[in-house]
């Protein structure tokens, strides 16, 4: 089917009711007593509607900018055309200040997937994933079992923003650091508890919507057993006591209830939580205190979930292999470091160039000291090997590089047109941690 974007209102309104429509708007919400977040949001507030959608089964959607500034919204995590995949890197028209946009597609893969604003922000605060433009994008598979489960959508965020020295971070440079932190639309203890009853099971979809800090989740006296990243079943699904995500990333963990009590589903970190990051688990009868207990220490291990026999049966060798060397640039003490990707800055960066329906392996090279969730736009891929562990089957749309480490993924290149790869930390995209995959078969 033919993409189309951009379209006037005067024609949208000629044309078929949207299956979806979204409202870019400045909003108010009260996360806790007496704190109330002025932001953008969608439709009146934060997270922006679920947006269910079938596998296969194209859509519309409408979205009305009725803010000051261009937006754009990101279908993150779908093969959709560069036309509406909701970059203006890859060539998708900005929806003008208090204009319109149409986007028809076909929506896959199915999975857990999201949509959020896709601008520039540069030292504005006050834009793109720093704002209230997020929510969740669900695709439902073609032949969709019974649920026997109550699925729990929990998308985390941080508020009041600012850039300040952090410690840890590059020696004197400056990083975005957060006062306050929701799941949905509250602090810890202020909204609806998630509300269960003994012998339940729940899908718990999490979302880490925070535009440049990794969250680690708890619940005290239970186990999340990870059934998918980013949306895609993974091989070999665990029980784990901590989730821990990058910007941008998505797990699915089905949680057995069998622990009553009242119970606080939080940020591992106390200053974190305190601040906002969790929710409360209540089961049915219970009463009192939400409970927190700090879970022992575990190390997060992408690689615990993949395939076991990569000896017997290795991913594949690609058609070709694209080394990413990420570096940040000393910018002076009290200023925002720039990022290079192989020693140029976005959109410097040499393209990642590519032919339909061949492999490529990226390898990349952190020779940094942070660590980098980059995501591929477009396209999904398969971690090769993380930090020296091989693995396989595990198919992801972000991943987290550690400081100093090395990462391999592949992908197959099967869906032509610019594809954007990028940190998903707002910071390090917006200076300069950014490069475009070209298809030399099918020139833009
Ligand atoms: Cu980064």
């Amino acid at each position: 089917m033919k993409a189309l974007a951009g379209a006037c209102a005067a024609r949208a309104a000629s044309d078929e009711k949207a299956d979806f429509t979204l409202h870019i708007g400045p909003v108010e919400v009260e996360i806790a007593p007496r704190h109330k977040i002025k932001t953008t949001g969608y439709n009146g507030g934060f997270p922006g509607p679920v947006l269910r959608m079938t596998e296969g089964k194209p859509v519309t959607i409408d979205v009305y900018n009725d803010s000051n500034i261009p937006e754009l919204a990101h279908w993150h995590g779908l093969w959709i055309p560069p036309e509406v995949d909701g970059s203006s890197e890859e060539g998708t028209p900005m929806v003008p200040a208090h204009g319109h946009a149409r986007y028809q597609f076909v929506p896959r893969p199915s999975g857990t997937r999201w949509y959020h604003s896709h601008i520039y922000a540069g030292r504005d605060l006050n834009r793109a994933t720093y704002t209230g433009q997020f929510g969740f994008l669900i695709i439902e598979g073609k032949d969709n079992p019974g649920r026997y489960y109550q699925e729990v959508l929990l998308a985390l965020h941080g508020w009041d923003p600012y850039l300040g020295v952090m410690k840890g971070a590059g020696e004197g440079s400056l990083e975005v650091a957060y006062n306050r932190f929701t799941v949905n639309s509250h602090s810890l203890g202020m909204g609806e508890p998630i509300r269960v009853k003994e012998g339940q099971r729940l899908l718990l979809r999490v979302l880490n919507a925070n535009a440049s800090l990794f969250h680690r989740l708890a619940l005290p006296g239970h186990q999340f057993r990870v059934v998918a990243l980013d949306g895609n079943p993974v091989p070999a699904p665990r029980a784990v006591l901590v989730l821990e995500m990058g910007p941008a990333e998505r797990i699915d963990a089905m949680v057995e209830m069998n622990h009553p009590g009242i119970w606080i589903l939080g940020d591992t970190d106390e200053q974190t939580r305190k601040s906002g990051l969790g929710i409360v688990v209540e089961y049915a009868g219970r009463t009192g205190e939400a409970q927190w207990e700090q879970p022992p220490e575990e190390t997060w291990d992408y690689t615990a979930f993949g395939r076991a026999d990569t000896a017997a049966a290795p991913v594949p060798e690609p058609d070709g292999r694209v080394p990413l060397v990420f570096r940040n640039k000393w910018a002076g003490n009290r200023w925002v470091d720039h990022w290079t990707i192989n020693g140029k800055e976005f959109p410097k960066t040499d393209p990642i160039l590519v032919r339909t329906n061949r492999r490529y392996r990226l390898i990349f090279d952190n020779q940094s000291d942070d660590n980098h969730p980059v995501h591929l736009h477009r396209h999904s891929f398969e971690l090769v090997k993380i930090a020296g562990k091989p693995t396989a089957g595990v198919i992801k749309d972000v991943v987290t590089v550690p400081a100093r480490k090395q990462v391999e993924v592949q992908f197959l290149a099967d869906n032509p047109g610019l594809s954007l790869f990028h940190c998903h930390m707002q910071l390090h995209m917006d200076f300069g941690f950014m490069a475009l995959v070209h298809y030399e078969d099918h020139p833009a």
